[in-house]
């Protein structure tokens, strides 16, 4: 009887160790262990051994063999378990994120696009970057640069102005210029800066002109700069900026702050030329109102259109257009 339960046991074990599935581990437990199974037919068989001893010895072989195959098929059972689990949760996976519809991820407007190219291409120039307040007082918009009370230059800045203090003394500004006036009075020169920020001009807005715009003002102060460096740093910018296809060239104009003053224009690959903003030597006067001797200092500024400047990049028809919060249009750039 021993020798047949070992057979059933080492059988029942290599069954096990061959199994391919948990079914064949079933079966295993219901021909070995189950109702009608080999060792529950030998335990059967025990009442009629013929001796106590023979029934205990036989006894404790078959409680052995049938806790051993329990055991073995257990761990089989388990193992089987375990990777029958993980073919059945990736087969019935649902996943979530592919049934919502992905948020896109955003990104800079095109305006501060242009506005942190044009940041890094000057400060790869040695330019540092200040800012000053989108609301002015008078003085610093106006009278300090060389634009007193009743200067026509004045009527060329169609002014919102804020009704805080004495009426006119408060102003949205209408240029970054100010902004070289603080920067003066703040910063001992030698002085490579510029100064990027939102303005406001009361105007009738079309395809070239906005009444919220923003500019990108320049101001170097030093001992004996002239206007070659002013036309070699413009130069160098859009160089730096549009490509090596382009260059630029000044034009005599006038501005009230600057003398001499000139606009600057660039002529792209195509040969045409397009006006980016003004430039020249910083007026004497406006140097004093910063503080400054004009008989030891002097300098040159410009102020460019940031927003012209992004329409000519991307050769957007209408500058109405980078405002007017149409995400198809705005997801282009
Ligand atoms: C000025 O504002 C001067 N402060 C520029 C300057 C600075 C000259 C330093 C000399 C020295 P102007 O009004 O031309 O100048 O404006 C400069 C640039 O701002 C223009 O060339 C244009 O690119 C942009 N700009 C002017 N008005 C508008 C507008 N309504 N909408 C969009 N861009 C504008």
């Amino acid at each position: 009887m021993i020798d047949q339960i070992h057979t059933v046991r080492d059988g029942a074990l290599h069954r096990l160790a061959a199994a391919t599935s948990s079914d064949d581990v079933r079966a295993v437990e219901l021909e070995v262990l189950g109702k009608k199974g080999a060792l529950t037919d030998l335990k059967a068989g025990l009442g009629k051994l013929a001796t106590i001893e023979e029934k205990k010895e036989a006894g404790r072989a078959l409680n052995d063999a049938a806790t051993q195959v329990a055991d073995a098929l257990q761990l089989r059972l388990g193992e089987f378990r375990r990777a029958e689990r993980a073919v059945q949760l990736e087969a019935e996976r649902v996943d979530l994120t592919e049934v919502m519809r992905r948020p896109g991820r955003g990104h800079a407007h095109v305006v501060t696009q242009a506005w942190q190219r044009l940041e890094d291409v000057f400060v790869g120039l040695g330019f540092q970057v200040a800012e000053g307040p989108d609301v002015e007082t008078d003085w610093y918009n106006f009278e300090a640069l060389n634009m007193p009370a009743n200067h026509p230059a004045r009527s060329m800045h169609d002014t919102f102005y804020v009704e805080h203090g004495t009426p006119g003394s408060t102003v949205l500004r209408t240029h970054t210029s100010p902004v070289q006036i603080r920067v003066m009075q703040d910063v001992p020169p030698p002085i490579y800066m510029i100064m990027p920020g939102r303005v406001f001009r009361n105007e009738t807005t079309d395809a070239t002109h906005l009444a919220v715009f923003h500019q990108l003002e320049g101001l170097v102060i030093d001992r004996g700069i002239t206007l070659a460096d002013l036309a070699g740093t413009i130069e160098a910018f859009t160089r730096a900026f549009f490509g090596e296809g382009f260059t630029s060239r000044l034009r005599p104009s006038y501005f009230p702050f600057t003398e001499p003053s000139a606009e600057f224009d660039i002529r792209t690959p195509s040969g045409e030329w397009l006006e980016l903003g003004g430039c020249g030597m910083v007026h004497p006067n406006v140097l004093r109102a910063g503080g400054l001797d004009p008989e030891e200092w002097s300098g040159f500024a410009f102020g460019f259109g940031i927003d012209r400047m992004a329409k000519e990049r991307h050769g957007i028809g209408d500058v109405r257009e980078m405002y007017s919060n149409d995400i198809r249009f705005i997801e282009q750039f």
